[in-house]
Formats: structure tokens, sequence, C-alpha cells
């Protein structure tokens, strides 16, 4: 069976463009491959250093898998740092792979450009590494991703391809994917831009968690343009067809079709608002179920990392022999 592994990491809230670009596939997906879902908290903290929001942050986000409908019985879902092999492979990762191609990574070059009068931690340098420990811990066949981790995907294969070279054949090569039916979520008061975590203001950003009038709220307010005929053209009508989409996404129809049922936007923003609300409403009640029971939470999450550790541990050990490491 292919094995498929994707990761989130637990920074800031997930969003509607998470939700129908990437965990909604996730959750049809996982009874057609073995799949492993990771919340990557040791990623999460090359940009975070405030203690008392990575545990909240990473549960939170455990809640909001499940409550999106990830069977902890078929999904194996689990935390990073809870699986110790994903540190252990990362070092072996960080001398398989040059200083010269990490340079190269364009999401380093961003995100330390970004960050430029802060702190930029040697883990943002070396954070492909990691992610490579990540995916080819698992005999990983497929990653689902968006374009942004093509370049993070290519680099796992290169330093697959040298360990393998240098120390005979360990590791299961992987490829990314995109999935077919993944849209892309636009932000309501900025709709050229991505839905983004990272965005500065929340006002063009769905929470999962917003409540039904912040939302309704949100989509009353949505930029779309100043003439006032509806219709679908992304690259002309960017504000409209972006609620288009989203409504399409919500419904099963198609955005074309949606189209010419409106003739003005106000409508339009009504329907998608409550589309949206009606598409939240049973994910925010499983969430604030689970929320009541971090217990149980807990012990989801612990039998998710055994899951994850068996096949782990299997991996590590075969790399580590591999490489002439003397046995403990
Ligand atoms: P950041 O802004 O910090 O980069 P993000 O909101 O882009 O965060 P990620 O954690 O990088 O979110 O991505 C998680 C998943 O959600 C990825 O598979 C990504 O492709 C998908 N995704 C993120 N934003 C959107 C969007 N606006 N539309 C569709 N899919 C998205
Ligand atoms: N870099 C990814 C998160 C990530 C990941 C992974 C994705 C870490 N490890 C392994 C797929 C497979 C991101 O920023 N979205």
């Amino acid at each position: 069976m292919t094995r498929v592994l994707s990761c989130i990491q637990p920074t800031g809230d997930v969003h509607l463009g998470n939700y129908l670009g990437a965990l909604r596939n996730w959750v049809s997906g996982q009874h057609d491959a073995e799949v492993f879902h990771g919340i990557v908290d040791l990623h999460a903290l090359t940009v975070t250093e405030a203690p008392e929001v990575l545990g909240k942050a990473t549960l939170s986000l455990a809640a909001m898998l499940f409550a999106v409908g990830l069977d902890p019985d078929v999904a194996t879902v689990f935390v990073q740092s809870h699986v110790t092999e994903h540190s252990q492979l990362g070092w072996m990762m960080e001398c398989t792979v040059s200083y010269g191609e990490l340079s190269r990574m364009t999401q380093f070059k961003d995100k330390s450009a970004k960050r430029e009068a802060e702190f930029i931690s040697a883990g943002l340098f070396t954070y492909p590494a990691l992610q490579a420990a990540d995916i080819l811990l698992y005999d990983t066949d497929e990653v689902p991703v968006g374009d942004d981790q093509r370049q993070h995907i290519e680099i796992t294969r290169d330093i697959a391809i040298r360990f393998n070279h240098r120390f005979g054949d360990t590791f299961v090569l992987p490829k990314a994917v995109t999935p077919k039916s993944g849209a892309r979520v636009m932000d309501l008061q900025d709709p050229t831009s991505k839905m983004s975590k990272s965005a500065t203001t929340d006002s063009g950003l769905i929470s999962l968690l917003d409540e039904p009038a912040a939302v309704l709220k949100k989509f009353k307010r949505a930029v779309t343009d100043s003439d006032s005929e509806v219709r679908y053209d992304r690259a002309e009508k960017p504000g409209v067809s972006n609620l288009l989409e989203i409504l399409a996404a919500c419904t099963g129809e198609t955005a074309e079709a949606l189209a010419t049922r409106y003739s003005q936007y106000g409508p339009l923003k009504t329907d998608a608002g409550e589309a949206v609300v009606e598409l939240l409403r049973p994910i925010q009640a499983r969430y604030h179920e689970l929320m009541t029971d971090r217990g149980e939470l807990q012990s989801l999450l612990r039998k998710g990392a055994g899951k994850a550790r068996v096949v782990a541990a299997a991996t590590l050990a075969r790399a580590q022999a591999n490489a002439g490491l003397l046995p403990a």
C-alpha cells in the first residue's frame, strides 16, 4: 500500500485555506493509503521561543486534525518531538547535506530576510535536514505538498540518493504530489495573496475557530471590485472569483455554474459566508468537545506516536547500521 506522509507546523490558527487546500484532502485520502500526519513542533521551534505557546498550539492543532475528520484508528497522527527518531535521523541528514545546498533554499532566504532584525536560529538554516528525516523515516512514497514545498522534497531526494550511494540501499525515494482537488483560498481583503497564517491582519483570514458572526462579517467586508458583474475570472476579478471558489468548495458545484446564479455581490457574499458557517459548525462542535478532555487527546497522541515509532525506529536502526555506527 502506498505510504503517504504530510506534516503541519503548530504555528497560528488553522484557517480556511489550510482546510480546503490540505486538511480536507488528508481526510478524504485516509482510506486509500497508509497515512502518517505529523504535528511538527520541532520545526516550529525554529521560530518560536515562548514556552507557553508551543505545547498549547500542538494540542489545539491535534484536536483540530481529529475534529476535521482524521480517524485515529485509521490515520497515524503524532507529535514530532514524541518520536525521538526524528531528531536522531535529523542529525545524520545534516551530515549528508551540504552547506551550499542548504544556502540555496528559497524558504530559508525568505524567512531569514523577513527576520532581519530578529534572532535567526541555525535550526532555520538546517530545517530541510529535519524535514528530510521526517519523510525518510517512514519509507514514504508520496508527500502531498503545495508548490512552496517542492524544493524541500527535491533536497530530501538528493539527500536520500547520496546516503544510499555512500552506505548502500537505505531509504525509499519519496515524491511530491499536488492534490488534484486542492482549492487555493485567497485573503478576503487582498485576493491576490493566498490566505496565510502569517498575514499581517486577520480581517481577510477565516480561522476554523471563528464565531459565525465574525465569519459573516468578514465575508460581508470582503474586497470585490468597482463594477458589479458576477463572473468567474481569477485574473480580472480575483475577489469575486475567490468568493465563488470558496462557495464552490463548500457546495461541490463549480465556480462557473455558481456565477450564473448571481447578479449582485451582496447575495454572493452572504451565501459564501453562510456556507462557510455551516461547513465549520460541526468541526467547531467536535473541536470544542475534544478540547474538554485533554487527557483523551493526549492518549490519542501517545497512541499515534507509538504507531509512528515502530516504523521510525526500524528505519533509524537501518540507517545507523549502514553508516557504521557501533551498536549500543
Ligand atoms: P504560513 O503562512 O506560516 O506559511 P500557511 O498558512 O501557509 O502558513 P502551512 O502550515 O505552510 O500554512 O501549510 C499547511 C498546509 O496548508 C499546506 O499543505 C499548504 O499547501 C496548505 N495551504 C496553506 N495556505 C493555503 C491556502 N491559502 N489555500 C490552499 N491551501 C493552503
Ligand atoms: N516545511 C513544511 C512542514 C513540514 C513538512 C514535513 C511537510 C515539516 N516536515 C514533512 C511535509 C513533510 C511547511 O512549512 N509546510
